[in-house]
């Protein structure tokens, strides 16, 4: 069977979503490494013009978007509740809640002068400018609802308030094992306490308990693999089966092209193949790779005829 394959980078909150779910699942995979801003040519060839991280990839099958990435980790290992439609309404809320204003909110309060000594130990001085470049180009062409940044600690110390509540009752958010919101959540206060230094997690010891729990249970078992070798073996591959639970669609085998509605909404263009309740399956052909079949998540992201 084919690897699992991250591509990733360090300082990347939505690659620790991931990599703390691997290690709940306690998987195998394939660490990729990837800028932390376009060009990235692997990354071009293999997902077209989607250009969030992390990506993963098992074989010619490419996955975008930790929520399709999530429901590979849930099959592979077993452990349906890492995937959001294994988890019960409230936590699918929750999870929402956290990787879209949590997340805003966490990246405004974390990005500190202890997250800039990071970045600047982890990159070039012309890397980091830029990044910053891109995250402005990044910002001016979003649409998501804008937030004060000066509002951001107390708002977070709110959600935080809510989880030492629920964090009473048992071990994780949603009962006695992680779920896909704990990692949610997990990812947004990781920025904020590990790359940020900020110690507004600590006025709540449950949380801090339970973000070291999560945090014990590392990240699986990682083994290095050149970015350029993921695309030797995408082309040594053929795209798996269609899933057996579609549910149809008027655009199937008509040219597509995909995008997120909120930010880095760059499309990818390909012919839509397959169409199940959570994803949209892409085909595309590459001249380096051959066919490739990259799946997207239904909810946040924008389908159309090309
Ligand atoms: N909805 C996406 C969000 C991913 C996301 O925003 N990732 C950030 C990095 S943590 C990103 O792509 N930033 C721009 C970039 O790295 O080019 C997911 O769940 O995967």
């Amino acid at each position: 069977m084919s690897e699992f394959i991250l591509h990733h980078y360090a300082l990347s909150p939505f690659s620790t979503k991931i990599r703390a779910m691997l290690g709940q699942a306690g998987l195998d995979w394939r660490s990729a490494i990837t800028r932390e801003m376009p060009p990235r040519p692997v990354l071009e060839v293999l997902a077209g013009g989607y250009r969030k991280i992390p990506v993963a990839q098992i074989g010619a099958d490419v996955f975008c978007d930790t929520r399709v990435i999530a429901e590979e980790i849930a099959r592979l290992s077993g452990q349906p509740q890492l995937a959001l439609a294994g988890c019960e309404p409230d936590a699918r809320a929750l999870a929402a809640r956290a990787d879209s204003a949590l997340f805003v909110d966490c990246l405004m309060a974390g990005s500190t002068l202890t997250a800039g000594r990071r970045m600047w130990a982890a990159m070039s001085a012309l890397d980091i400018a830029r990044f910053f470049v891109d995250r402005i180009r990044v910002g001016r062409h979003a649409r998501i609802k804008a937030r004060s940044p000066q509002g951001a600690p107390a708002r977070i110390r709110g959600v935080l308030a809510e989880l030492s509540e629920r964090l009473h009752a048992s071990p994780f958010l949603f009962g006695e094992h992680p779920c896909h919101a704990d990692f949610s959540v997990y990812h947004t206060l990781w920025f904020l306490t590990e790359v940020g230094g900020s110690t507004l997690v600590n006025e709540f010891p449950r949380v801090r308990q339970w973000q070291q729990r999560l945090r014990q249970q590392g990240e699986g078992r990682a083994q290095p693999l050149a970015p350029e070798d993921t695309l030797l073996i995408a082309r040594l591959a053929r795209p798996r089966a269609l899933p057996a639970d579609q549910v149809g669609d008027s655009l199937v085998g008509r040219q597509v092209r995909i995008a997120p509605v909120d930010y880095a909404r760059e499309p990818t263009f390909g012919v839509l193949v397959a169409a199940t309740p959570t994803r949209w399956i892409l085909a595309r052909e590459h001249a380096e790779v051959g066919l490739l079949h990259v799946h997207f998540p239904r909810d946040g992201y924008q389908l159309d005829e090309a």
